[in-house]
């Protein structure tokens, strides 16, 4: 600016100075788009100066002045350019924070709700007996949970009163007949609902969840689950219920494990037996109990003991798994505990 100094020199200087710092203090475009074009406009400071040069009689100062003007509107509208891209730069970047995606929040998010559950042990050792079985040429059949005496005890060979009840510690529903409905103790009920449904040769295994007035403890539970099997055909004999349990112990357990039947006494079947199988350390354990249908059992079921004979089987499920696993107690299995199932896919 030129150095002579007329008060139109100061109040120029004054405008172009006032000017910058209004516009330097404008915060959003929109404040700066108004500051800007007070500044600018026919009211303005600078316009007010430039209408007031007419009274200069100097013409070179006239000129000089007009001239400073037009340099003030130059230099403020640079030092508005500046700082509107200032701020432009400014308020993009909020955009861009306001808009963000955080992708590693959806990636997580993302995992949470993709994180796979896994079967239960008990779940996913069913699943197994039954392709297992399946393979051998058995087929499912299931029953109800609640169950009459009749198909519990009763048609098992277990007349009212009869001892042997005694061997399951029952839980009783209550019913218009006290004592008449059960949960049932065992899958060998299944047995008999079979029989009466499906035409002879059987070949069936039924799993389900069964229920004890039990304390829980390592190998104990008062709500578990058994595989009931059931072979009904012409000339079947024990031999033929041996050679089905030792090819299931292997296909289930692996070649390293061998099975081994010991006398036992069940009502429903004659001659019974315990069923164990032997781990590749040597030592055995006991899986669940097995025989020869009972002819009583047979013709409960429809089914005439001189014509068809068979053989049947029942093992706790929850303890095959926890074998099979290496758990050393059932209670583990139902502690709801994901980070328990997580260690077994
Ligand atoms: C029975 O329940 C017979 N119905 C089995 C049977 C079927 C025999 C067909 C003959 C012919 P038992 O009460 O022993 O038998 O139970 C069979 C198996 O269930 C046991 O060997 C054990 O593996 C499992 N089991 C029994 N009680 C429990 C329990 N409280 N918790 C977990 N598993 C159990």
């Amino acid at each position: 600016m030129a150095s002579s100094s007329t008060p139109e020199h100061q109040q120029l200087a004054q405008a172009v100075n006032d000017g910058a710092s209004a516009i330097n203090a404008a915060s959003t475009t929109e404040e700066l788009r108004t500051v800007v074009s007070a500044l600018t406009g026919k009211k303005g400071a600078i316009s007010t100066i430039k209408s007031s040069l007419g009274k200069v009689s100097d013409v070179e100062m006239r000129k000089e002045l007009g001239q400073l003007v037009n340099e003030a509107l130059t230099s403020l509208q640079a030092i508005a350019d500046s700082r509107s891209q200032q701020l432009r730069v400014g308020e993009f970047a909020s955009v861009i924070e306001s808009d963000r995606v955080d992708i590693t929040e959806v990636a997580m998010s993302a995992r949470a709700t993709q994180r796979r559950g896994r079967l239960h042990l008990v779940t996913q050792a069913t699943e197994r007996l039954e392709d297992v079985f399946i393979g051998l040429g058995f087929q499912i059949a299931e029953g109800p949970e609640v169950e009459t005496d009749f198909y519990n005890f009763e048609a098992l060979n277990m007349p009212p009163s009869h001892p042997a009840r005694s061997m399951w510690d029952t839980l009783f529903v209550e019913s218009d007949e006290p004592g008449s409905v059960v949960l049932r103790t065992h899958t060998s009920p299944v047995q008999i609902r079979v029989m009466q449904d499906w035409p002879p040769p059987i070949y069936a295994i039924m799993p389900g969840r069964v229920f004890r007035k039990e304390t829980p403890d390592a190998t104990h539970m008062p709500v578990f689950h058994q595989i009931e099997g059931l072979v009904i055909d012409r000339g079947i004999t024990f031999a033929d219920l041996a050679g089905t349990i030792e090819s299931f112990t292997k296909a289930f357990f692996g070649e390293g494990f061998t099975s081994r039947l010991r006398p036992s006494y069940f009502p429903f079947t004659e001659p019974s037996a315990e069923f164990d199988i032997r781990r590749p350390d040597g030592s055995w354990i006991e899986l669940g109990g097995c025989g020869m249908v009972h002819p009583h059992v047979l013709r409960a079921g429809g089914l005439d003991p001189a014509e068809w004979s068979g053989f049947a089987f029942g093992f706790g499920i929850d303890r095959m798994a926890k074998e099979r696993h290496g758990v050393n107690d059932l209670r583990d299995m139902y502690s709801d505990d994901v980070r328990f199932t997580e260690q077994f896919s």
